[in-house]
């Protein structure tokens, strides 16, 4: 239930906030203006995107049911776009985000007001740009308090810290995109995974700026975990102390206690940490997750600092956690899968687990070759590097499907994006037929009733490089009721599903060579991306679209367009 807005109007660091009645949910505005600002990292300076010149971007705060209205100014001379990771935008796919899906880019020196509309979610979210690659730096965290007058799923912290890992390239970003686009190979790995926008004393230059988290002892931080890197699944830790996972992707876990976490691109993982350990400097730690044979990928280390009070001579260098393997995918799913819901009296699980479900889906998820003309590009033998879901590598419409949607436009979209892969191979197997490898261009999606109950078997192939696929659903969170490795056996393996309390997502890391299920209500009417988080297997086509038809009654419709839509 919302209130009416008006009765009192604060205005606090040139953030307005209007009240209601008391415990109305609230309606918050904030100004994020895009433009470009030099940064210097690793001895160089370039100049990046940012908002409102800050790297990473400014945190949103909101409590659960609130609306933050955000006036986004486009000031640089880059198309772009920004999406909500994570909330689900009741009713509202307008402001989405992702270019071409949902909406045509904001032009330079265009503008779009954007409001972010939070239901069920508590916890961690971010935000970032969904325009090419210039998320890499136009990123950041998003804070969903309990309503008033309820509280956490666990106790009280004595502070809070965003931990927000990204990735840099001493390279010009654009540079490094269209130099893949136009060679057909991977890209140029980075330089450097950041922790809040430093690379750490393990870098160059880097040593001043390392973030360092000044900690009590005997205290307890909450620390919001976002992967807000481009291309990798990062392990990530703290040395000499365990964490306890208490929540993902804005919902609440079991208390997961762990020396170590897998975070996938896209994700957000909530972590206690208890400042128990003698006083001393500790440093905590990121590092790569990269499964694919062959694929180059960036081995170096991000570090930031915990730092004890007191008065005492600090180990120097501070000792370094323990992290996994670069390609120890046990180590990775033996994380992941452990997840939870909380599942408790106090904080039952937001949306019902579907024990039945009308549609069944099972959708490959495939790196893959196109052949280049004289065998001159650089992916494998000379071919053209692609991405493809069911087959399909997706390719953008020059105007966005809501909009086509909407207005009844023919020819921008089809809607026959099947449920099941055209051909059935052993997608797992170790030497797989070239002839396999070659995708169709299509821009198909999958046209779903409201409130229609799926099941979503989203399966790996080994198809020209088997490797984790973080998938990420817009528009609804989805229930991971199973994962495994192989292929998926459709007799055998829903026998094994959690169906009582299974982790509450919005980005999944499909293993490598394997698969995982996912159940959800589609109870969002709109138009719904979902991709791959790996921006590469993005740029290269490993995505698809759900459109979620409007319900019966005026709550279960879409609502019509705002007027400032930016123009195709
Ligand atoms: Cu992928």
């Amino acid at each position: 239930m919302r209130c009416s807005v008006g009765a009192q109007v604060l205005q606090i660091l040139g953030l307005v906030l209007v009240l209601g009645t008391p415990y109305c949910e609230a309606i918050l505005r904030r100004k994020f203006v895009i433009k470009e600002t030099p940064y210097t990292r690793l001895c160089s300076t370039k100049s990046i995107l940012t908002v409102n010149g800050q790297f990473p971007g400014p945190t949103l705060y909101a409590h659960k049911g609130d609306t933050v209205i955000v006036d986004v100014y486009n000031k640089a001379k880059y198309n772009i776009t920004i999406h909500w990771h994570g909330v689900k935008q009741p009713r509202d796919p307008w402001h989405d985000g992702p270019e071409y899906i949902t909406q045509c880019p904001i032009k330079p020196g265009g503008k779009f007001t954007q409001n972010v509309t939070f239901s069920l979610e508590e916890g961690t979210l971010w935000w970032h740009a969904h325009s090419d690659w210039s998320r890499v730096t136009v990123h950041g965290a998003i804070i969903v308090y309990p309503k008033n007058g309820t509280s956490y799923a666990f106790i009280n912290p004595h502070r809070e810290v965003p931990i927000i890992l990204g990735e840099w390239w001493k390279q010009d970003i654009f540079a490094v995109y269209d130099e893949f686009r136009q060679s057909g190979g991977d890209p140029n790995i980075s330089d450097a995974y950041l922790i809040n926008g430093q690379p750490g004393d393990l870098h160059p230059c880097s040593k001043q700026d390392t973030f360092t988290l000044v900690v009590e002892h005997g205290k307890s931080y909450l620390l919001r975990l976002i992967n807000a890197a481009l291309q990798d699944i990062l392990f990530f830790a703290i040395a000499n102390h365990q964490v306890t996972v208490v929540g993902t992707d804005a919902s609440y876990t079991k208390p997961l206690k762990v020396d170590y976490i897998t975070i996938s691109p896209g994700q957000t993982i909530d972590l206690l940490l208890e400042a128990n350990q003698p006083a001393d400097h500790y440093y905590m730690a990121a590092r790569v997750y990269s499964s694919a044979a062959g694929v180059e990928y960036d081995n170096t280390t991000t570090t930031a600092r915990i730092q004890y009070k007191g008065q005492y001579t600090p180990s120097s260098p501070p000792p370094l956690p323990y992290l996994p393997y670069y390609n120890d995918t046990a180590a990775s799913v033996n994380f992941t899968g452990r997840l939870r819901s909380l599942a408790s009296g106090d904080h039952p699980v937001p949306i019902t687990v579907p024990q039945t479900v009308k549609h069944k889906f099972l959708f490959t998820v495939s790196v893959n070759t196109f052949p280049c003309a004289n065998d001159s590009c650089a992916g494998p033998n000379g071919s053209r590097l692609a991405a493809s879901v069911n087959n399909i590598s997706f390719v953008s419409p020059s105007i966005d499907i809501l909009q086509a949607y909407y207005d009844h436009i023919k020819g921008v979209y089809g809607t026959r994006f099947p449920s099941k892969p055209p051909l059935e191979f052993n997608f797992t197997a170790d030497y797989l037929p070239l002839a396999l490898e070659t995708p169709q261009n299509g821009t198909e999606v999958k046209v779903l009733e409201y409130n229609a109950t799926v099941e979503m078997v989203l399966q790996g192939t080994n198809l020209a490089a088997g490797t984790d696929h973080p998938m990420h659903l817009h528009g609804t969170s989805f229930y991971v009721v199973g994962w495994g490795f192989g292929n998926f056996d459709k007799k055998k393996d829903p026998k094994k599903y959690n169906l009582v309390d299974p982790p509450l997502q919005n980005t999944i890391a499909v293993p490598k060579n394997g698969w995982a299920a996912v159940r959800l209500q589609f109870f969002n009417p709109g138009v719904w991306f979902m991709h791959c988080h790996l921006e590469r297997h993005l740029s290269w086509g490993m995505e698809m679209a759900f459109i979620v038809k409007d319900g019966p009654t005026t709550e279960s419709q879409m609502r019509p367009p705002p007027p400032d839509m930016p123009p195709c």
